[in-house]
């Protein structure tokens, strides 16, 4: 058994394109991970479904993401990368974990309030309400000691750790309690056009697709919402669109916010502005398209690389679930 802490974290395959929010806020550090802990990655289809949906655009798009988290660095050689449905064990342990969840602990969840008002209640599932301890099933099932998201995803973590320890408590000790590991800088990338919201896929306009045409992408940066003050200065609670450009110019540049002050300081928001779009551009989308081309051209590839990823998620999955049963009860 390798000594190397375990990673679990998860991507939905709900756009046709992942956007620099999942890039800076979750991606990057899923490479840097990779070698320094055991790290497990899934694309979460199971996930997707919990609205409406269009079968041929989901498969689609679970190839796209399984290519796009190649393209962002992961290796399949060092990471177990999978696709969740392809291990059923998933699914398996979501059902246990339901049975010891609190109606009222599930109803508590803030993402799920936030979707369903917008959804009104008839036209929001059941699986949107239990999607919290699919996610908790997704992080169990492989032991994991740390669980790097962004920090829209602080209180999902809190009910699988919760969910862990009641696990332990109840029968006997079976689940490692995992740990958030949220990076404070990068945690929440904002919207361009809204520096007050987070970037979302949800909300395109002020959102930088990481597959779209550079020029859109420019064009994004361009019209990035800004203050009408001059000064280029980090201040998020007073310039939350400076700080946001300055923010990602510093992760990608890997240059510190304050060397950016200075170098700015004789600068306008325009100069701001054309820095960030260039260097998102030249240094992450342009290589990233490219290579995600290049996967997906080679479709059999992909599938071998996927089955591979499933069959070393499964050898994990199943001995905890195998345990997990034990510890329940169930005959074997
Ligand atoms: P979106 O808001 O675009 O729909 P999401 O958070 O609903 O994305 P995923 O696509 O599964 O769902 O997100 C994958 C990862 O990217 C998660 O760890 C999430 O926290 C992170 N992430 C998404 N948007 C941002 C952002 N604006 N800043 C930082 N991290 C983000
Ligand atoms: N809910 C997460 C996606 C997700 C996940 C996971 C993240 C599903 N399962 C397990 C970490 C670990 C999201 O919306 N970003």
């Amino acid at each position: 058994m390798s000594s190397k802490k375990r990673v679990l974290s998860g991507i939905q395959p709900t756009a046709d394109s992942f956007q620099i929010g999942n890039y800076l806020g979750a991606l990057k550090q899923w490479v840097q991970l990779q070698d320094t802990h055991d790290t497990f990655y899934s694309i979460v289809d199971l996930h997707a479904i919990t609205g409406e949906h269009d079968p041929k655009v989901l498969h689609q798009r679970t190839l796209l993401a399984f290519a796009q988290v190649i393209a962002a660095g992961v290796d399949p050689e060092k990471s177990t990368l999978f696709v969740q449905s392809q291990v059923p064990e998933h699914a398996q342990l979501a059902w246990v974990l339901g049975c010891q969840t609190g109606f009222g602990e599930a109803s508590r969840m803030t993402q799920f309030k936030d979707k369903s008002k917008k959804g009104g209640m008839d036209r929001t599932s059941v699986g949107l309400f239990t999607y919290p301890i699919l996610q908790a099933a997704d992080i169990l099932l492989y032991q994991a000691d740390q669980v790097p998201v962004g920090e829209d995803q602080r209180q999902h973590l809190e009910l699988t750790r919760d969910l862990a320890i009641r696990f332990n408590n109840n029968f006997t000790k079976t689940f490692t309690v995992p740990e958030p590991y949220i990076v404070k800088e990068s945690a929440k990338i904002l919207d361009l056009q809204d520096p007050t919201a987070k970037m979302s896929k949800s909300l395109p306009a002020g959102c930088v697709f990481l597959l779209d045409d550079e020029q859109i992408i420019m064009k994004k940066f361009k019209s990035a919402v800004t203050d009408s003050d001059r000064e280029i200065k980090f201040d998020t609670e007073l310039k939350p669109g400076v700080s946001n450009l300055l923010s990602i110019i510093s992760l990608v540049s890997g240059a510190d916010i304050s060397e950016l002050e200075s170098e700015f300081s004789s600068k306008g928001y325009g100069d701001l502005k054309q820095r960030a779009g260039e260097l998102v551009i030249e240094s992450v989308a342009r290589p990233f398209k490219s290579k995600v081309d290049e996967l997906m051209k080679d479709k059999a590839q992909l599938n071998k690389l996927m089955n591979q990823g499933a069959q070393k998620a499964k050898q994990v999955a199943g001995e905890t679930l195998r345990t997990v049963y034990q510890n329940l009860g169930f005959v074997s």
